[in-house]
């Protein structure tokens, strides 16, 4: 894809909606609209890179309820012509075709290459990837089994949002704040991750989320690795201008 002079590709994630309750996540996601409606003015094209709700299953007829202005909004900057993509992430991994039917936006479950003015690209939300996690690889492999699917749909909502909500708190209750700095190059699995990919592959950019920490890493003379951070506490973004990318906070 071609970005003309003065248009911007925007790449953000880890808003996390629903979470802590209803006033604070209300205000945070009339905040992120606010941040889209300024993007919009100017974007070629919206990364959303996952966990944008803290919790979304959709059932076969039934969705769940609230988040109407974030996804009205992405709706009318999808109308409008300015493609959304969307990758799940581990809060949001159950999605089932509303997202494409509702808005035209694609919603992928694996990192995606892309090409901007000849730089390319790697997006994805980044979690389990890279080495080690294999209590969550294998969570996630339960998580994404059609037949588990299939058994939490037909479960009354009622019980199984609350399933949901208590262990969307768990995990992070185990993640802790202890990977609230940067680990170190060795210890950062995105940027071991992100060497892996380099071995066969060459990006200038991996643009991943999940870490919720900014991080922006020169992995070789030619690639960087950005983390987008997240909405609850940094409120970053990158932006690609069509030459240089940038990690940045937004501020009213
Ligand atoms: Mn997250």
């Amino acid at each position: 894809m071609h970005i003309p002079p003065g248009k911007k590709v925007y790449f953000l994630s880890d808003f996390h909606l629903g979470l802590p309750d209803h006033g604070t996540s209300l205000a945070r996601e009339k905040k992120i609209v606010r941040f889209l409606n300024m993007a919009s003015a100017d974007a070629a094209m919206i990364f959303i890179v996952g966990d944008l709700f803290d919790f979304w299953y959709e059932y076969r007829k039934v969705v769940p309820k609230g988040f109407v202005r974030i996804l009205g909004k992405m709706a009318e900057i999808s109308d409008a012509g300015i493609p959304i993509h969307f990758f799940v992430g581990n809060h949001d991994m159950w999605m089932n075709g509303y997202f494409e039917q509702e808005m035209n936006i694609p919603v992928f479950h694996e990192p995606q290459s892309y090409e901007f003015n000849s730089k390319k690209f790697l997006v994805g939300h980044g979690d389990g990837l890279g080495p080690g996690d294999h209590g969550y690889k294998f969570l996630k492999k339960i998580f994404r089994n059609p037949v588990c699917q299939t058994l939490f749909g037909i479960l009354p909502p009622v019980i199984g949002m609350s399933i949901a909500r208590s262990s969307s708190v768990k995990s992070r209750a185990a993640t802790g704040v202890k990977d609230d700095r940067f680990l170190g190059e060795e210890n950062e699995w995105l940027i071991q991750y992100s060497k892996e990919v380099l071995k066969t592959d060459f990006y200038d950019y991996f643009i991943f989320g999940h870490r919720h920490l900014p991080i922006d890493f020169q992995v070789t003379e030619k690639s960087r690795y950005v983390n987008l951070g997240d909405w609850i506490q940094y409120d970053s973004y990158a932006v690609f201008d069509g030459q240089l990318l940038e990690l940045k906070y937004y501020k009213e």
